[in-house]
C-alpha cells in the first residue's frame, strides 16, 4: 500500500489553503528535490498541480481527495458506509472489502481507493481506474436473500447510483445489467461477488466505479469512444459527496421490495423495444428488449415472436435500418 508522505502533505496543506492562487514555496518544503518529488506524487494522485517559474505554483482546482469525515457527516444511513476506509491505492476495493468481511466487519462496511492497481470488471474483465479522478468503491452487504436474488444486487445499486448522478443534475441511463450510461457512454459500471451458503446470499461485495474527473484524452484509445466522466458531461462533483449520496440511496433501495427495485431499474433503463444482440459467452441472442423477469433476468423477443430469458451477458445495441 502506497501512502503520500509528509512533505506531500504540507505541500498540498500549503497549495490547498488557496486553490486557483499561485503560491510561493512552502517554508518547510523548501529543498527544491523534496519539492519535485512531492509535485511528481501529487499529480501522479490526480491533484491538479501547476508550476510556474516565478510565480511558484498552485492547485488548480482545490482538493478533491475522498474524506471519510466528509462522507460521513452527512449519512442517513444505519450500516451502510458507518464503517469506512479509504485508501491511497490498491489491487482492488472488492478483494479489500472482502478481507474487511474475512476479518468480521459489520455490514455495510465500505471501502474506497485513490487508485486501483488492478480493478477488475465481470469476467476478469479490467476496469481502469487512474489516480484521483474515478469514485472507486466497494460495499459489503449481508442481504439475506435467497440466492434467486443475487442478481438484484447489482440492479439495485445501478439505482441507486442513477439516482444519485441524476441528482447532481446529468441525466443518465442504466444498461443491463450494470452499466450506467450517459449519452450511451459508459460512467459507471458495477461488479458484484458474492459468497454464498446453502440457498442463501451470506455475503456481497458491490463494487462501484464512477469516472468523475476525467478528460476525454486521459482514458486509453479503446476507452474513448465508449466511456464518459461526470466532467466531461459538465458535472463538477466532488467524489465524497457523490459516495455520501449513493450510500444515502443505496440503503433506500435495498430496503424495498424487490419488485419495486425492479420497477425503478426499469424506468431508469434505455433500450425498451430495441433490438439488440445479447452475448451470454457461449450463445448470440439477437431479438427486442421487452422486461425484467422477477429475478432480474433479461427477457428478449425473437423475430418469431418467441422469447428468450438471458441470466448473464453483454448488450449491444443494434443499429435500426
Ligand atoms: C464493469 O464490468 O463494468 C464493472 C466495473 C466495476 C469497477 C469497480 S471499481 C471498484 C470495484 N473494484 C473493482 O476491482 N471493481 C469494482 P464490465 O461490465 O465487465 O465492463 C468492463 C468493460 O468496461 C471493460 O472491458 C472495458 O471495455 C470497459 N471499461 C474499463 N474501464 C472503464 C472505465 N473506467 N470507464 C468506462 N468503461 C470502462
Amino acid at each position: 500500500m502506497e501512502a503520500l508522505s509528509p512533505p506531500d502533505f504540507v505541500l498540498l496543506e500549503w497549495l490547498a489553503r488557496d486553490p486557483g492562487t499561485f503560491r510561493d514555496r512552502p517554508p518547510s518544503v523548501d529543498a527544491p528535490a523534496v519539492q519535485g518529488r512531492s509535485l511528481e506524487a501529487l499529480a501522479r494522485l490526480g491533484y491538479d498541480v501547476e508550476s510556474h517559474p516565478v510565480n511558484g505554483f498552485r492547485l488548480r482546482h482545490g482538493v478533491d481527495a475522498m474524506d471519510r469525515q466528509r462522507v460521513q457527516e452527512g449519512l442517513r444511513t444505519e450500516s451502510l458506509g458507518r464503517f469506512l476506509v479509504c485508501h491511497i491505492q490498491t489491487g482492488s476495493t472488492n478483494d479489500l472489502a472482502w478481507a474487511l468481511a474475512a476479518d468480521g466487519a459489520p455490514a455495510g462496511a465500505t471501502v474506497t481507493a485513490e487508485h486501483q492497481t488492478a480493478g477488475r470488471g465481470r469476467l476478469g474483465r479490467p476496469w481502469f481506474s487512474p489516480p484521483g479522478s474515478g469514485l472507486w468503491v466497494s460495499v459489503l452487504l449481508r442481504p439475506e436473500w435467497t440466492l434467486d436474488r443475487a442478481g438484484l444486487v447489482t440492479l439495485g445499486a445501478g439505482v441507486a447510483v442513477s439516482g444519485a448522478i441524476a441528482s447532481f443534475g446529468v441525466e443518465c441511463r442504466l444498461k443491463w445489467p450494470n452499466d450506467v450510461q450517459i449519452r450511451r457512454h459508459k460512467v459507471a459500471g458495477i461488479l458484484t461477488e458474492s459468497r454464498t451458503e446453502s440457498n442463501r446470499i451470506a455475503e456481497a461485495v458491490v463494487g462501484i466505479g464512477i469516472n468523475v474527473h476525467q478528460e476525454i484524452d486521459t482514458f486509453p484509445p479503446e476507452l474513448r469512444d465508449i466511456a464518459t466522466s461526470l466532467c466531461i458531461e459538465g458535472c463538477r462533483v466532488e467524489r465524497s459527496i457523490l459516495l455520501q449520496e449513493i450510500l444515502n440511496r443505496m440503503e433506500d433501495v435495498f430496503a424495498l421490495e424487490p419488485a419495486t427495485i425492479l420497477k425503478r431499474w426499469e424506468e431508469r433503463a434505455t433500450g425498451w423495444g430495441e433490438p439488440v444482440r445479447v452475448e451470454t459467452g457461449d450463445e448470440t441472442f439477437i431479438g427486442k428488449m421487452v422486461r425484467l423477469t422477477e429475478t432480474g433476468a433479461l427477457v428478449l423477443e425473437r423475430s418469431d415472436g418467441s422469447e428468450r430469458t438471458i441470466h448473464a451477458g453483454d448488450v449491444h445495441r443494434l443499429r435500426k435500418a
